[in-house]
């Protein structure tokens, strides 16, 4: 299986790091490549009982074996990448190789600094980005005035494009927010800084991808965010600014999609949000309080306290269609222990109509109310569980509910964050 795409299937955080881990220390996997976003990603990983996190770097960086890229469609804040790789190594890691694509967008400080001002402007209508840069980053890559990373190795094709980028920027800085104009000089001393150390791990990392696969080698292509936060097929304009889709790992790696053999969904056995935006089986209660708690649902990257619901099986639906998903791996299914019953939602509810798959206007999925089926709870701790069969029956029920509800066969399940508390089901 030379070409495997792990992907988000709700609003980001269901296990992405774990399903990478796994498949990389259980499989012969050369390359983890990350494809979209930057480092607003947060991705955990436990080993042994220790908690690791990446934010920009693929998960395989804290496993020595197979080399780490970060593909074109990523955005780069050099600092972030360095402050990551070097606080790893101060953690004790052993880091794995990496190599990053010379076309993949810079972000510099000054997206941070826009990103953070647009949210504070937009007030109560702010999306709750990261704030760290990603939308400028990716707004000047596509208005044709980004940095890419190539161009920190030529000082003067640098400045000729940071003068062109700062100078949209500076009129809406100094005009529309009152803010004090940046200087061209200073960003292009804070990038050129980062070229030594940044030039030797620069590469073209489609042709590098493309020859690997060629040769049979295996990459696996890391998500970050997902599919309901896709700039395209997530709840606009509460998204993020990238295509987090199985597509756009095409487009951000560099291979063409007849390359891909699997398209894994990593899914959690209920929903969360981090953010603004709308979130049909949000929980307003105890049970919401409680799945917070439970399941821990803080942001890795912001600290952020996540929003949760039930599970969605509309969403599931969609992102199986939007991804073409050949399978899903379920996670957090332990964090369901304590409920008596559990809801899921089969449908929506909108202006009095039954639908079963996502509307098509976000104006409906801004009124669509869940339609929800209980299911009986296994009030079992089943961390320990390590074959489907060993899980309580009412347990088995709910995945295999899940699983016929979602339009896709469940690959394994999470019962807990360590690498092995995972079941493998098909
Ligand atoms: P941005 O910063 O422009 O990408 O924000 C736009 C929206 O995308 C959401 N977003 C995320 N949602 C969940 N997890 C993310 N990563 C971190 C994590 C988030 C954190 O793993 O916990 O630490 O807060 C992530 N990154 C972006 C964001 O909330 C906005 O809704
Ligand atoms: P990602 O962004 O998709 O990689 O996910 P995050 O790392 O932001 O959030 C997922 C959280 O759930 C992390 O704290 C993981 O350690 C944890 N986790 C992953 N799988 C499981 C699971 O099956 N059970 C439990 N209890 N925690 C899990
Ligand atoms: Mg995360």
């Amino acid at each position: 299986m030379p070409a495997i795409i792990i992907l988000g299937a709700q609003w980001g955080d269901e296990g992405k790091g774990k399903a990478t881990d796994l498949l990389n220390t259980t499989d012969d996997i050369d390359y983890v490549v990350r494809t979209s976003g930057g480092h607003n990603a947060g991705h955990t990983i436990v080993v042994d009982g220790r908690k690791f996190a990446t934010h920009l770097l693929p998960s395989g960086i804290i496993t020595k074996g197979a080399t780490c890229v970060i593909g074109n469609g990523v955005v780069v804040s050099p600092e972030a990448l360095f402050r990551e790789l070097d606080g790893l190594v101060a953690e004790g890691v052993e880091v794995a190789d990496l190599v990053v694509s010379a076309n993949a967008h810079v972000i510099a400080s000054y997206h941070s600094t826009i990103d953070k001002v647009t949210e504070r402007f937009l007030g109560n209508n702010k999306i709750g980005t990261t704030g760290r840069g990603i939308g400028p980053a990716y707004a000047d890559k596509v208005n044709r005035v980004g940095v890419r990373i190539a161009d920190l190795f030529d000082e003067k094709i640098l400045t000729q494009k940071v003068t062109a980028a700062l100078e949209q920027r500076n009129h809406l800085l100094t005009k529309v927010f009152n803010r004090r104009a940046i200087e061209v000089e200073a960003v292009v001393e804070e990038l050129t800084g980062y070229a030594e150390r940044l030039r030797p791990m620069v590469a073209d990392t489609s042709l590098l991808l493309n020859r690997a696969l060629d040769e049979g080698k295996t990459v696996l292509f890391e998500g970050a965010q997902a599919t309901m936060l896709d700039v395209d097929h997530g709840t606009y304009p509460f998204v993020t600014s990238s295509n987090p889709v199985a597509g756009g790992v095409c487009v951000g790696g560099g291979v063409g999609p007849t390359r891909i053999d699997r398209v894994v969904g990593v899914i959690k056995a209920y929903t969360t949000r981090v953010g603004s935006g709308p979130f049909p089986t949000e929980l307003f209660d105890a049970d919401g309080e409680a799945l917070q708690r439970i399941g821990g649902e803080i942001g890795v990257s912001t600290g952020r306290t996540r929003r949760c619901g039930w599970y969605d099986s509309v969403i599931a639906r969609y992102a199986t269609r939007v991804n073409g998903l050949t399978e899903f791996f379920l996670t957090k299914l332990d964090v369901l222990d304590h409920w008596d019953r559990i809801p899921v939602c089969v449908a929506y509810e909108i202006d009095g109509q039954r639908v079963e798959e996502m509307p098509a206007t976000q104006t409906d999925f801004h009124h669509a109310k869940p339609v929800y089926e209980f299911f009986d709870g296994w009030k079992t701790d089943i961390s320990g569980c390590r074959t489907f069969e060993e899980l309580p029956k009412n347990a088995q029920t709910y995945v295999k509910a899940l699983e016929e509800l979602s339009g896709a066969p469940f690959w394994g399940v999470g019962v807990g964050p360590g690498r092995e508390q995972t079941i493998v089901v098909n």
